[in-house]
């Protein structure tokens, strides 16, 4: 992981940026580098909220309390727990994709279809997500996530055969002589099951002047299948699935990352830079490649119940190294390694629901809907769509 850590310095170089911005002069001059080790215990002053409290009427620390004191649904690992709480929580996510890309360009499926036997045209991805947290300190947070999958695919393919529509014809890209019906048709996909599990621990390195800044040190757990296959169209047997099409990484990854927090009165901001590294090659004879995620977001305070909020995320994702040697990447643009990396911006409209009082009070509702601003990908590959998210929270 310090390996991983010290490839990705420019990004923790920028996350340590932001802070800086964030914070007021005189408290960015004596923050530390954001990669300091963490002390043993805190620093006493900010270990004693009621002497700090004293100088300035406002709290002075920054809290999780209210609408606003959970990021955007879409963040992961974003808030610590006091001592001895826990927190359950529940999602559902959808992520569609429905453009082909190559590049920052689209790409019509005809086009593609001319160098590929199957094209993929639309893809859907819901995932399902149990998730707990526990502080057994007020520095250290832990927390696991559980996910279960769906993940659907329609491909375009020759009504022939699975991938010989060359043959038929004798032609390269011949179904166009058709008059563009009875040559081809939609295959829909579908695989579900778990996905990778994450373990993590989040160790807070800073809290005080009503900012926080935290370490997330996590482990992703190879749970979810990577031969993931469907019956043969022809013949006997079965046909593996894609590489997107794959519910798991296969491989154990590090996911280290940093989380900085600030409120002002009527704001909540955060930015937070994650990494995936996928450790070993997976027993089919692949790694995934790295990602690298940052977000920043900002809501608003000020109401006990809701807090809308806005996001930006930035993924670069890496190809494939390694192949799975069941995947033919002439059949797919999908089956090839060297058609999985690239770069998304997103912009995220969220809306945080807390229960104030009575029965249900703490109780926390979530809601995200996103869209991609700019995609660049190694494609073609499917990119566009749009993300939705739902999620219920409950801690104690
Ligand atoms: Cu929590």
């Amino acid at each position: 992981m310090c390996r991983a850590l010290t490839k990705h310095q420019p990004a923790l170089g920028l996350a340590a940026m932001m802070m800086i911005a964030l914070a007021p002069p005189e408290v960015a001059a004596e923050s530390p580098p954001a990669d300091s080790p963490p002390a043993d215990s805190p620093p006493a002053d900010s270990n004693d909220p009621q002497a700090a409290e004293e100088d300035t009427p406002e709290p002075p620390r920054w809290s999780s309390a209210g609408p606003a004191g959970h990021a955007p649904l879409g963040v992961m690992g974003d808030h610590t727990h006091a001592a001895g709480e826990w927190m359950l929580a529940y999602s559902f996510s959808r992520d569609a994709k429905g453009q082909l890309l190559d590049g920052a360009s689209r790409v019509g499926v005809d086009e593609v279809y001319e160098q590929f036997p199957m094209v993929p045209i639309d893809m859907t991805m819901d995932m399902h997500m149990g998730h707990v947290m526990y502080a057994p300190t007020d520095r250290i947070t832990l927390m696991g996530m559980v996910m279960w999958m769906r993940h659907r695919m329609d491909t375009r393919m020759a009504d022939s055969a699975h991938g010989d529509h060359h043959d038929e014809d004798g032609g390269h890209g011949d179904h166009d002589d058709h008059d563009g019906h009875g040559s081809h048709h939609v295959h829909p996909h579908s695989v579900s099951g778990l996905a990778d599990a994450e373990l993590s621990a989040l160790v807070t390195i800073w809290d005080r002047n009503r900012q926080r800044v935290h370490l997330n040190l996590g482990v992703g757990l190879p749970t979810g299948s990577i031969d993931a296959a469907e019956p043969a169209m022809h013949g006997d047997g079965e046909e593996r699935l894609s590489y997107p099409m794959q519910l798991g990484s296969g491989s154990w990854e590090a996911r280290p990352g940093i989380t900085l927090l600030q409120q002002t009165r009527w704001l909540s901001l955060g930015a937070q830079a994650m990494g995936v590294f996928r450790v070993n090659e997976n027993s089919a004879g692949y790694r995934l490649g790295p990602e690298l995620l940052t977000t920043g977001w900002a809501q608003l305070r000020g109401n006990s119940w809701v807090a809308p909020g806005v996001r930006l995320a930035h993924s670069r994702f890496g190809n494939i190294s390694g192949a799975d040697p069941a995947l033919d990447p002439s059949l797919s643009p999908e089956n090839d390694p060297d058609r999985q990396g690239g770069s998304r911006l997103s912009a995220h409209a969220s809306l945080n629901f807390q229960v104030p009082r009575g029965p249900l009070e703490g109780h926390r509702l979530a809601v995200e809907w996103g869209l991609p601003v700019w995609e660049s990908l190694d494609g073609p590959q499917l990119g566009g769509g749009f993300h939705l998210a739902l999620g219920w929270e409950y801690a104690l």
